[in-house]
C-alpha cells in the first residue's frame, strides 16, 4: 500500500494520545509497512499489516502473543533478559493488541529493541553462523509449543506443489498480458514440477515431521546485538506455523548464501556460496541441539533448493498477476527477482553433490 495514503496520524493517536511523536519509514521488508516511532525519548516499531497477505490480522497477533510469551518464559528460566529475546507487543491506549483504523486497515506496535541492528546481507561468516544458531534455537524453543494453538496465518504457505499450481493458474489467466515475455521462465518451472513434490511426499510417507517453524528465515528477520555481534532475537513472527525444519534452513540459504542480492539483475553474479552453506548448516544444527532427525539432516540441501525454486515461482506468479503481493521498487522488480532465484536454483542443481557431502560430514 502507498504509505502516503495510510492513516498514520490517526493510528499514532490510538497509542500515544497527546504525546509529541515523530515517525519515519523503516526497514526493507517486502510485506508490511514499517515505521520507526520516537515518543517521550523511547523508540517503537509501528507496522501497518498487509491485509491482502494476512487476511486475519487478529489471528496473526494471537499467534505472536502466544509464541512470544512462551519464548520469554523459557529465556527467563535460562537466566536471560526476556525482553531482548523476542518481540514485545505494545497495546493501544484502550488495551488492544491490534488497531483497526477508520479505513479498516490493521496496525500493531512493538518495543524497538535498542542496541541492535538487522542486516540485509551477510557481512561475515560469523554473522551467518550466529543467524543460523538463532533460527535453529528458535525451533528448539518452540519444540514444546502446542501446535494446535497456532492459526495457519497464510494457508499452504510453503506447500510448493500448491505454489506451482498457483503459477500455472496465473499463466493461464495472464491478466496483465505479460506471459509473452516470460515463457522461458515459466518453462524453467515446468521442467521442475516433479521436484516440487519431494518434501510433501517425504512428509506423507512419515519421513519428514511437522514442527513449529518460523517460515520466513531471512537474515533481516534477525536482530544482532550491536556490541557482542550475537544474533539475539528472531523477529517477523507473522508466519510462525507448523512447517518443516528443512524449509526454515532452506530459506536462510536461499537469501544469505546467494553470492548476489535477491534482486541482482546481473545473473553471472548469482551462485550458491558453499562455504556459507557449510557455516549455516553448522550453526543451524548446533542451534537445534540434536533435535533434528536423520531424515531431516539428509533433506537439508533439498530444503535449500525447494525454498529457492518456490520463491522464484512466487515472484514469477506475482509478476504475472500485476505485482499485487510483494512490494516492488521498480517496474520489473518481481521478474528480476524470479530470474535471480531460478539462476540460484540452477547453480544449486549443479552443487547438490557438494551440499550433500557437507551435510554428511556434519552428521
Ligand atoms: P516485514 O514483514 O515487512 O519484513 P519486519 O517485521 O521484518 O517486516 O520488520 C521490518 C524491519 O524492521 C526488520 O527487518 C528490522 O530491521 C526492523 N524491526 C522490526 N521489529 C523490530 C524491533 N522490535 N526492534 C528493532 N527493529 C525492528
Ligand atoms: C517476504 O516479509 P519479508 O520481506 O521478510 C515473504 C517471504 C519471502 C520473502 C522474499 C509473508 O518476506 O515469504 O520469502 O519476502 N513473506 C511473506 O524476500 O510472504
Ligand atoms: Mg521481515
Amino acid at each position: 500500500m502507498n504509505t502516503n495514503t495510510l492513516n498514520i496520524s490517526e493510528t499514532i493517536q490510538a497509542y500515544f494520545s497527546d504525546t509529541p511523536v515523530s515517525y519515519t519509514p523503516y526497514g526493507s521488508g517486502h510485506i508490511n509497512d514499517t515505521f520507526l516511532i520516537i515518543a517521550d525519548n523511547s523508540r517503537y516499531i509501528l507496522q501497518h499489516m498487509n491485509k491482502l497477505v494476512f487476511p486475519s490480522p487478529e489471528k496473526v497477533m494471537e499467534n505472536i502473543l502466544g509464541v512470544t510469551e512462551h519464548i520469554k518464559k523459557k529465556c527467563s528460566a535460562a537466566g536471560k533478559n526476556a525482553t531482548r529475546c523476542t518481540l514485545n507487543p505494545i497495546s493501544t491506549l484502550d488495551g488492544s493488541i491490534l488497531y483497526t483504523d477508520s479505513n479498516g486497515q490493521p496496525w500493531r506496535m512493538f518495543e524497538f529493541t535498542e542496541s541492535t541492528i538487522s542486516k540485509d546481507a551477510v557481512e561475515s561468516p560469523e554473522d551467518f553462523y550466529n543467524c543460523a544458531e538463532a533460527f535453529g534455537n528458535f525451533q528448539l524453543l518452540l519444540s514444546d509449543y502446542p501446535a494446535h494453538l497456532l492459526h495457519e496465518t497464510i494457508a499452504d504457505f510453503h506447500n510448493t506443489p500448491k505454489r506451482y499450481e498457483n503459477l500455472m493458474r496465473a499463466v493461464e489467466k495472464d491478466v496483465c498480458g505479460r506471459l509473452k515475455d516470460v515463457r522461458a521462465d515459466v518453462e524453467f518451472a515446468q521442467q521442475r514440477e516433479a521436484f516440487c513434490h519431494i518434501l510433501e511426499d517425504a512428509h506423507k510417507s512419515g519421513k519428514l515431521p511437522l514442527r513449529v517453524t518460523h517460515n520466513d528465515t531471512k537474515l533481516n528477520n534477525i536482530l544482532f546485538d550491536k556490541d557482542s555481534g550475537k544474533a539475539i532475537c528472531v523477529i517477523d513472527l507473522d508466519t510462525v506455523m507448523p512447517g518443516y525444519s528443512v524449509t526454515d534452513f532452506g530459506d536462510s540459504i536461499r537469501y544469505g548464501a546467494n553470492t548476489a542480492a535477491e534482486d541482482e539483475t546481473d545473473l553471472s553474479k548469482v551462485s550458491l556460496d558453499l562455504e556459507l552453506f557449510e557455516v549455516y548448516a553448522k550453526g543451524f544444527i548446533k542451534g537445534c541441539n540434536g533435535s533434528l532427525e536423520d531424515a531431516e539432516l539428509d533433506l537439508l540441501p533439498i530444503g535449500a533448493m525447494m525454498m529457492t525454486l518456490e520463491c522464484g515461482m512466487r515472484f514469477l506468479t506475482d509478476h504475472l498477476e500485476g505485482d499485487v503481493y510483494f512490494k516492488i521498487h521498480r517496474p520489473d522488480h518481481n521478474i528480476q527477482r524470479a530470474r535471480n532465484q531460478f539462476a540460484l536454483f540452477a547453480d544449486m542443481e549443479r552443487k547438490l553433490p557438494q551440499m550433500k557431502k557437507i551435510i554428511n560430514n556434519l552428521k
